[in-house]
């Protein structure tokens, strides 16, 4: 999509602070950070949001999700913990309609969300 913020940081458009990547998923820190460890992981192909997953992404869905503990080692929360969030449409607090995972750790995390 030509004006998703998240397609043009995947593609090296605009900058970020990014923390891995390979040809499938990217993850950056997100500028909004809400925990010490904040980070969005989000596949390079244009998915608005989980209500947009079709068959042919769930490979691409189960990836992220195989990435995400081994991201977590890397930034030194698999540990302690963390919490994996999705956003989706209005009433989730979804903001970038461009599907995302936020992977949250680095201090004891409340229970439930607001
Ligand atoms: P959500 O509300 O779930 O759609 O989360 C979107 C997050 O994206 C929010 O925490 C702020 C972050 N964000 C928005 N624009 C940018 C950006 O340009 N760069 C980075 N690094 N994060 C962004």
């Amino acid at each position: 999509m030509n004006d998703c913020i998240f397609c043009k940081i995947s593609k090296g458009e605009i900058p970020a602070d990014i923390v891995y990547e390979d040809e499938k998923v990217i993850a950056f820190n997100d500028l909004q950070a809400q925990a010490p460890t904040h980070v969005l992981v989000i596949p390079k192909k244009h998915i608005a949001s989980l209500n947009d997953i079709e068959e042919d992404d769930l490979e691409l869905i189960s990836y992220i999700f195989d990435r995400i503990p081994k991201l977590a080692s890397k930034l030194g929360i698999k540990k302690s913990g963390y919490r994996v969030v999705n956003n989706c449409g209005s009433d989730g607090g979804q903001s970038v309609n461009h599907i995302h995972f936020h992977l949250l750790g680095g201090r004891s995390l409340q229970w439930p969300p607001g």
